[in-house]
């Protein structure tokens, strides 16, 4: 047996740099806000920050479109205020992972620029360049019917040599062809640079879209969508995918002494998929982000929403637990940068709910087997934001979305509210620090509207109450860090087909947990569990709604227990 990696035993934390902590007064979040807010990272104990993207970028997606890989964008700071930031960081034993966003530049990256110059520029083949198809009337169509991820073709016509360019994002996110050993060696370059400058590891955005059948053959036709078609087979999880990320193991990460961590972000990304991906012997990624559980509230497509299951929700955990259980490793989410608020969607976020429901959240999660990644304000609870109209939506997805939903004819009340339920901008309101103007975020007029609720919501009132959202995610994160069966006990689902109980436990040499949780605001009796009176005389490690009058006894609205024997 060799030693478990570092990383079973670690809590990442990701920030969203636009939206943690300005320091400057221009009202967007920055380095120097960061490197402000590290005691209080360090407080809620966590060992790795994931930063979201903060190079040079016009931020058509805020920052996910790169114009240069090896600086800073001005809005956030200088490659001097990063260094600080990881020293200061490191300093606090804090790790540091960079956004490694690669399947794509912006358009204004010179890779591109160059690329679009000619068609026999040396960096014409460093994208995705295709000469038109012709329609009937004699017009230029799109080399396949592929749609973006944000609406509408993922194709662009270029004046300049009349041929089109792949873009699976927004139009000014180009995609790179990773068949061309130039864009790889670049990419491999630029990482060991980073590495060499401090940084801990990657998140590496949509990496499974690196691969593409080179062909590039059309995809099955979407129902109500006028000549788009669905790219994904020909792109997730492509064909040179693993001989891909095994080259930048090679290139970038071994050899090399440090503890480092990388993370796959991977839509539509299966568990036999992910045993390979993060098989140590195969030396590709330490771990992947899935989306099936994040999938489960939606319909045809992501914003036809339907109500949540919390048997499917075990069902998905669970097997990705199975899956995992031998090879590989699992990372735990419940929310990003992309994702609607866990509180306002998994729980409950009515006022006599949302403590104690956000508190299960981060007990069940964590309580798993895998990495947690904590989102910020999550350990406060943050809820979803009260958006009053079309207008409050700034983010590219829904803005592209909204349009093309309305112009194609349907009702603009109901894309609202799908929008409402779904939008990723509920994720990018201000971190609430406290309860002046602006929840303490800026000083200036923040780029985003605060969410009002930041009055009762905010860091400093959470970290002055012991009994905070704040404080059981720090005693959640400390349990990983003192009771070895977090982060290595096998894992067992228990009561699956139970409609309200989320129960599990783990074992651990000799020692077994025991996890029981709510999900309702009704009464909810324990004697559903086959050996409940064999945990009648364990010890309660961890509640979230004040002492129970046993550790059997029946659970309160949302209550979370993990117990010890
Ligand atoms: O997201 C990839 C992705 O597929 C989705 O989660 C995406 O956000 C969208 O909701 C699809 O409908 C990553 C980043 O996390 C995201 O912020 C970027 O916009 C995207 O890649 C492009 O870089
Ligand atoms: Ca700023």
């Amino acid at each position: 047996m060799t030693e478990a990696p570092w990383f079973r035993d670690a809590v990442v934390y990701q920030i969203y740099p636009r939206s943690f902590q300005d320091s400057n007064g221009d009202g967007i979040g920055d380095v120097r806000g960061i490197i402000d807010r590290l005691d209080y990272l360090h407080t809620l104990g966590i060992d790795v920050l994931w930063l979201s993207p903060i190079y040079t970028s016009p931020q058509d997606d805020n920052g996910y479109d790169i114009a240069d890989y090896q600086d800073i964008d001005p809005t956030f700071g200088t490659l001097a205020d990063v260094d600080e930031l990881i020293a200061q960081a490191h300093a606090r034993g804090i790790r540091i992972v960079m956004d490694l966003v690669v399947n794509h530049t912006s358009d204004e990256h010179p890779w591109f620029v160059e690329s679009r110059s000619s068609t026999d520029n040396p960096k014409r083949d460093w994208y995705w360049w295709r000469s038109p198809g012709e329609s009937a009337d004699g017009s230029p169509t799109a080399p396949n019917n592929w749609e973006s991820f944000f609406s509408g073709p993922a194709w662009e016509l270029d004046e300049v040599s009349g041929e089109y360019y792949l873009h699976l994002f927004s139009r000014k996110q180009p995609d790179l062809n990773w068949e061309n050993p130039e864009v790889r060696e670049a990419v491999y370059s630029m990482m060991r640079w980073w590495l060499d400058r401090g940084v801990d590891g990657f998140r590496m955005d949509v990496i499974n879209m690196i691969s593409k059948v080179t062909s590039l053959p059309d995809g099955e036709p979407i129902p109500g969508s006028p000549g788009l078609g669905d790219g994904t087979p020909h792109f997730l999880n492509g064909p040179r995918i693993h001989e891909f990320l095994q080259e930048m193991h090679a290139s970038v990460f071994e050899g090399r002494a440090e503890k480092l961590l990388t993370v796959g972000e991977m839509p539509g990304v299966t568990v036999d998929d992910a045993v390979l991906y993060t098989d140590p012997a195969r030396h590709e990624v330490d771990m992947v982000f899935q989306f099936e559980h994040v999938g489960l509230d939606h319909g045809d497509h992501k914003w036809d929403r339907r109500t949540l299951d919390l048997r499917e929700l075990k069902t998905s955990l669970g097997r990705w637990q199975e899956g995992l259980a031998e090879t590989g490793w699992n990372s735990l989410y419940w929310n990003n940068h992309d994702q609607p608020r866990a509180v306002s969607r998994f729980g409950s976020d009515a006022p006599e709910h949302r403590v104690a429901s956000a508190k299960l959240l981060g007990t069940v999660l964590h309580l798993h087997r895998g990495t947690p990644y904590v989102y910020q304000g999550e350990e406060l609870g943050m809820t979803n934001v009260p958006f009053a109209s079309s207008e409050d939506f700034l983010d590219i997805e829904s803005v592209n979305y909204y349009r093309m939903a309305v112009e194609s004819g349907s009702d603009a009340a109901s894309v609202l509210d799908n929008l409402r339920i779904g939008s990723r901008d509920n994720a990018r309101s201000p971190m609430q620090w406290d309860s002046t103007g602006h929840g303490g975020f800026t000083t200036g007029t923040p780029w985003f509207r605060a969410n009002p609720n930041y009055v009762e919501i905010n860091a400093e009132a959470e970290v002055a109450d012991d009994d905070s959202v704040f404080h059981h995610y720090r005693r959640v994160i400390e349990l990983r860090h003192t009771e070895p069966a977090v982060g290595h006990g096998d894992f067992q689902m228990l009561a699956a087909d139970h409609p309200t109980l989320y129960a599990f436990t783990r074992s651990h040499e000799g020692v077994e947990l025991l996890v029981v949780a709510n999900f309702s605001g009704d009464e909810l009796a324990l004697d559903v569990l086959d050996d409940l009176d064999g945990w009648a005389g364990s010890t309660l490690l961890l509640g979230n709604v004040g002492e129970p009058s046993s550790v059997t006894a029946p659970l309160r609205a949302w209550e979370a227990r993990v117990l010890r024997r």
